[in-house]
């Protein structure tokens, strides 16, 4: 009976061990770094690099050193020491022709003058008899992203031998808006920390109260995390500003974390409010036009860049949804960018102008389209703006639907740099509970010709400066991070924050190269896992789409919750009556189809020409249209509620199937919000199916065997 006991406790404990060695929790992200697990692999992998030489010293290099530390010692599962003590032939070589004599003898100048600031090469060569694996870049940052880029190449079991990689960011500005608020909570105490505006992965990350004295080692992971993809930018604070934000107090905390992430080639902007003039300096005005207003913003920019250095600059919501502007003192947008810009011009930094602008919230009868109001706002103020401004254009018209037809600003503002802001967290899509890679919507959206400049005009080339010639350029996502232990509340957003900054580095990068690289680096290279997991992600956009806004309906949701299905109170948007349902956008309606270049405008204005999945976002249609399928509309709109609730019963189902394959937390946890999306999808379907048969009288399908609550 005495002989069990010891033996029983060592193996609790050895499970215990097991188990932590093993549990994941999704902290990690994309940069786990497990085990390769085919031990042939691992040879190979493991000859290439069997010491590290990174010659020069500064804190960039350290990160990318440590880095390739962490994660070949990870994959390989042992040291990677420094060459002197390699064990064998092969090494790994990073660094810049300025810090590594050894790099500046290799003769790169050619290549690197092809890969600018950001970019580096990967390269197989033997040096001095010897195999080894080059990262080389003209600047620190460049050996950074390319040690990132490696081990991304050794997660994903991609051939290591024969490198010839050359690559740089096609995009200047790649950034991540935080829409986090300064101000801590009134519960402030037990939750000290800023909550978060479409956050839904907890509060806000940034821990005001402790800075600027302590860095929580969570920022240095978010900052690694960025690196990672590239990004080179945060604004930390909501674009619903407060004034606090640039206070003294708080730019000494921004400092803090500007500091932190400088390594990672990460600069910080705020989000200004634009009366932060009255609020903070007791001035009677913040008119754009008044010398001291203009003397407040100039001297508030000198005290930033006395503190930030390398401040990158404003974001600005300026009337829009109650904030502040220009407009308050009878000025123009442009007048108010101008104030910020001349600020900022002599430091160099920019002041990023949004262009989501729209009057009022409600859109009944008579008032105009919410959608046209954007571009007829801003295309007029083409060429007016300083050098040093952007437009912050919503990828489109309206709000972060889960599909809006692309915003006609691109390709309308030949002479102004237009920024994207796509939208990381899923305000609109099901937020953290609904499983939605959302790189397919954005490759849709870089890859749309606009025809701005005949056809080959995309999206992809308005924002990377090649349509117009613009040499400033720049694309934001809004993020979807919080201080969840799983940084974006689903699992599978974190593919969102990946995949936002792989396209955010080349536009046109394929959505499903982009998710089975997250895949693989997220739940390892088991060909089945990775098979269905792709699978999963490259449909689940559509099955959002279908759960929430088929055929182009747009915000049918509640109020405030926009997660809650609310057909009843949306008419404004949706426009149903026993008839027909559609806003008529076309020349006989709003005229919206005008603001798009030709053919499209042409396009979206027939009823015959539209595409369907726009088909009642420019037209008011009736219920018994014929569509493509031979279905009536009304017959189309009821099977795709049903797809959207039938994709999310697939979705578990297929997930389900990968069970024993995946570790048992991650599995457990995606399941579980599977679940949710698959009782929610429901709801969607029978709200909205509920309301239109009350509203059309039609008759719901016979396939449909359940009764929806009226
Ligand atoms: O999508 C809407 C959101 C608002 C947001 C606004 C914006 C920060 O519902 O919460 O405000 O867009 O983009 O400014």
């Amino acid at each position: 009976m005495n002989g069990w006991r010891p033996f029983g406790l060592c193996f609790v404990l050895w499970l215990g061990v097991a188990a932590c060695a093993f549990a994941e929790d999704g902290y990690d992200l994309w940069l786990r770094y497990r085990p390769i697990e085919d031990p042939e692999r691992l040879e190979a992998v493991g000859e290439l690099f069997q010491g590290l030489l990174i010659e020069g010293r500064s804190a960039t290099l350290a990160a990318a050193g440590e880095e390739l530390r962490l994660g070949l010692g990870g994959l390989l599962g042992r040291e990677l020491p420094p060459a002197e003590r390699a064990a064998g032939e092969g090494l790994l070589i990073a660094g810049t022709p300025a810090d590594s004599p050894l790099i500046a003898r290799l003769g790169l100048d050619q290549r690197l003058a092809e890969v600018g600031t950001e970019g580096f090469l990967i390269f197989s060569l033997t040096v001095e008899g010897r195999p080894a694996t080059v990262i080389a870049a003209n600047e620190q940052i460049g050996v950074l992203y390319g040690a990132f880029h490696l081990l991304r190449l050794v997660q994903t079991g991609e051939e290591l031998a024969g490198l010839r990689i050359a690559t740089a960011p096609r995009i200047g500005i790649r950034m991540l808006n935080h829409w986090d608020n300064v101000t801590p909570r009134p519960s402030a105490g037990t939750d000290p920390s800023g909550t978060v505006t479409r956050g839904y992965a907890g509060a806000s990350i940034w821990n005001w109260d402790e800075l600027p004295g302590r860095i929580d080692p969570r920022m240095i992971d978010y900052a690694r995390a960025n690196a990672s993809l590239g990004i080179n930018g945060t604004t930390l604070n909501n674009v619903n500003a407060e004034a606090l934000s640039l206070s003294a107090e708080y730019l000494a905390k921004a400092a803090a974390l500007a500091n932190a992430f400088r390594p990672y080639g990460i600069r910080v902007y705020l989000s200004a409010r634009f009366t932060a003039p009255m609020e903070l300096g007791g001035l009677k005005t913040a008119d754009p036009l008044d010398a001291g207003v203009q003397a407040w913003w100039r001297a508030k920019a000198d005290e930033i860049y006395s503190l930030i250095p390398d401040f990158g600059g404003f974001v600005i919501k300026a009337n829009s949804e109650g904030q502040p502007g220009p407009e308050d003192y009878g000025r123009s947008h442009v007048d108010g960018a101008q104030l910020l810009a001349d600020a900022l011009a002599p430091h160099g930094g920019v002041a990023i102008w949004r262009a989501f602008v729209y009057d009022g919230v409600a859109q009944g009868e008579g008032r105009p389209d919410r959608i046209t109001q954007s571009y007829d706002a801003f295309k007029p103020h083409d060429g007016q703006f300083r050098p040093n401004v952007f437009v912050q254009v919503k990828s489109g018209p309206l709000d972060f639907q889960p599909r809006e037809p692309v915003h006609p600003l691109f390709g309308a503002m030949p002479r102004t740099p237009l920024m994207m802001e796509f939208q990381i967290t899923q305000e609109y899509l099901g937020q953290s509970n609904f499983l939605a890679y959302l790189g397919t919507m954005w490759q849709e959206i870089l890859s749309f010709d606009t025809h701005a400049r005949g056809a080959g005009s995309t999206v992809g080339c308005v924002i990377d400066g090649s349509l117009d010639g613009q040499s400033r350029t720049g694309i934001a996502g809004v993020a979807n991070i919080g201080r969840d232990r799983n940084w974006c509340g689903h699992l599978f957003g974190q593919s969102n924050w990946y995949g936002f900054g792989r396209l955010a580095w080349d536009h046109e990068l394929d959505s499903r190269v982009i998710a089975e690289e997250w895949t693989r680096m997220t739940f390892g290279n088991d060909p089945e896992v990775v098979a269905t997991v792709v699978g999963m992600m490259m449909d689940s956009w559509e099955i959002v789409v279908d759960t929430k806004t088929p055929l182009g309906l747009p915000i049918m949701c509640e109020r405030g919750n926009h997660y809650v299905p609310a057909p009843q109170i949306r008419q404004d948007y949706h426009r149903a009556t026993a008839d027909a349902i559609g806003y008529d956008r076309t020349r006989g309606g709003s005229k919206a189809v005008d603001q798009y270049h030709q053919p499209h405008a042409d396009r979206f204005n027939h009823l015959a020409t539209c595409p369907e999945k726009y088909l009642l976002w420019f037209h008011h249609v009736s219920w018994d249209h014929r569509m493509a399928s031979g279905r009536t509309l009304w017959e189309e709109l009821c099977a795709r509620y049903e797809a959207g609730a039938e994709g999310a019963v697939e979705l578990a189902r297929r997930w389900e199937g990968l069970r024993g394959r995946i570790d048992d937390g991650r599995h457990t946890e995606v399941a579980a919000k599977l679940e949710v999306q698959q009782r929610d999808a429901a709801l969607w379907r029978d709200t909205c199916l509920g309301y239109f048969q009350k509203v059309s009288g039609r008759p719901l399908p016979a396939s449909r065997n359940r009764s929806i609550p009226q």
